[in-house]
């Protein structure tokens, strides 16, 4: 008889089977899934073009499957498609990248830059039908209004992050990991409580239908790994 479930120090544990493979299967699977996700481009330029909310619900949802610290699960998605949020959301975006183009972002920050093109110019912020901002929650509040601090948030937040943008590319969408510091505008224009902070800023969509990204390489497997 098989065990359904027990009780590991006063907790329900139930049983997990995860898929497994043959070692050609594995092969074949791990190098497609990493073929798949190196031909993924960060995109600044968008088409207006719809994008059902039920997909947008989809990747939240891919995102939220993430590990974090204590499974406190320290992230909250806001998802934009009011456009006049939009327009707010890239005014005040445009005036923090004026500040940092012109006084914030030292010499090598610029030139480090320079391949990628980019400038205070921020209209994929009101062209891209949807905006996910990001906050992490720095400690979450009970029922009493007491402050119980999170654990292991810019890991937990980070990864969910990055499934979020492997989702969105798998649904043949694009996205941009925009990060307009200082983002507080970002709490103030959404209306978000104090124990959330904003963490990243992704337009999403369908590229232009002319998109150009930077002619840009990635490490060697031999450049970004030691096997000891
Ligand atoms: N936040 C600015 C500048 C910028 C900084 C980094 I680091 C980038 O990889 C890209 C841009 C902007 O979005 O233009």
């Amino acid at each position: 008889m098989s065990v359904k479930e027990q009780i590991i120090k006063g907790f329900r544990h139930v049983p997990y089977k995860p898929q497994s493979y043959s070692s050609e299967e594995m092969l074949k699977r791990s190098e497609q899934y990493y073929r798949f996700l190196d031909s993924r481009r960060s995109v600044r330029h968008f088409s207006d073009k719809d994008v059902p909310v039920e997909v947008i619900e989809n990747i939240i949802k891919t995102a939220g499957t993430a590990p974090s610290g204590a499974h406190k699960q320290p992230w909250k998605f806001c998802a934009v498609s009011d456009p006049a949020l939009k327009s707010r959301i890239r005014k005040a975006a445009e005036e923090e990248e004026k500040e940092n183009y012109t006084a914030r972002m030292s010499e090598r920050w610029l030139k480090d830059l320079a391949p990628l093109g980019t400038d205070t110019n921020k209209e994929f912020l009101e062209i891209a039908p949807w905006l996910i901002v990001v906050f992490k929650e720095a400690y979450e509040l009970n029922e009493k209004g007491e402050r119980h601090t999170n654990y292991y948030v810019n890991e937990s937040v980070g990864i969910a992050c990055g499934m979020l943008i492997s989702a969105i590319h798998n649904a043949g969408l694009v996205t941009l990991t925009h990060t307009p510091s200082p983002m507080n505008f970002l709490s103030d224009i959404l209306n978000r409580p104090n124990n959330e902070r904003a963490y990243l800023l992704l337009p999403v969509g369908y590229a232009a239908t002319e998109t150009f990204v930077p002619h840009i390489s990635r490490k060697e497997l031999k450049e970004i790994s030691e096997f000891y």
